[in-house]
């Protein structure tokens, strides 16, 4: 049995939407962040960084969204995360890619102008704001030129390179980031939103967003 900590954000979104789409069982532990339970003692025996998510397995821990949603993934063989070297190569260079130049700007955004106001009465950065807002404008023709040439990261397939890059941007439509120069990404990026695996759990990220 596998056990999720975490109340529903966008990193914790990334194991959910694997367990979904390859029906894995799995139960969610809720780990409310704004009364702070991650830094309570019980919590910290799990993760001593007091970060979610956190993947339980036979009395193991993991930690960290990307490889929590891996080790998941390669739980089965699916088309998901296809073991051919070529393609495991080809998802680790877009995980790679969105993590380091993409992930940490769209988090910046979503965070200052959502989350941080809303659930910690903090006021929006406008300079981090600025900052990454020009870093995703920098990054964007990149991706939007990939994604004009196929349906998907990695070509035809839906993969796990997608799942992780998804959730990486899925505050952009709140955090109110105008990415309407770029259609083949917003094509791409529909899609996704309206799989069953995804909607299954985006409302409760709307109703609590982090
Ligand atoms: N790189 C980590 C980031 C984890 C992370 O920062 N999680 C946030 C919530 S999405 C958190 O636990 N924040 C609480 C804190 O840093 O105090 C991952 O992808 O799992």
């Amino acid at each position: 049995m596998i056990t999720l900590y975490g109340c529903t954000t966008l990193r914790v979104l990334k194991p959910l939407i694997v367990a979904e789409e390859l029906s894995i069982h799995y139960e969610q532990r809720y780990v409310d962040l704004v009364a702070g339970e991650h830094r309570q003692p019980a919590y910290l025996a799990i993760n001593a960084q007091g970060r979610i998510p956190v993947l339980e397995h036979e009395g193991r821990f993991l930690s960290e969204s990307n490889a929590i949603a891996r080790y998941m993934a390669d739980m089965t063989e699916n088309t998901l995360y296809p073991r051919d070297p070529w393609t495991r190569g080809e998802m680790e260079q877009w995980i790679a890619y969105f993590s380091y130049h993409v992930e940490r700007n769209f988090v910046n955004v979503f965070f200052s102008r959502v989350a941080g106001p809303k659930l910690f009465a903090l006021k929006t950065d406008e300079g981090l704001v600025n900052d990454c807002l020009a870093a995703i404008q920098k990054e964007m023709p990149y991706i939007e030129g990939h994604l004009a040439k196929n349906d998907y990261l990695c070509g035809k397939d839906f993969t796990l390179a997608d799942v992780i890059a998804f959730c990486d941007v899925l505050g952009f439509e709140a955090a109110k980031i105008d990415l309407s120069a770029y259609p083949s990404f917003l094509r791409w990026y529909e899609s996704i939103k309206h799989r069953d695996s995804v909607k299954k759990h985006t409302p409760e990220l709307l109703a609590s967003p982090f």
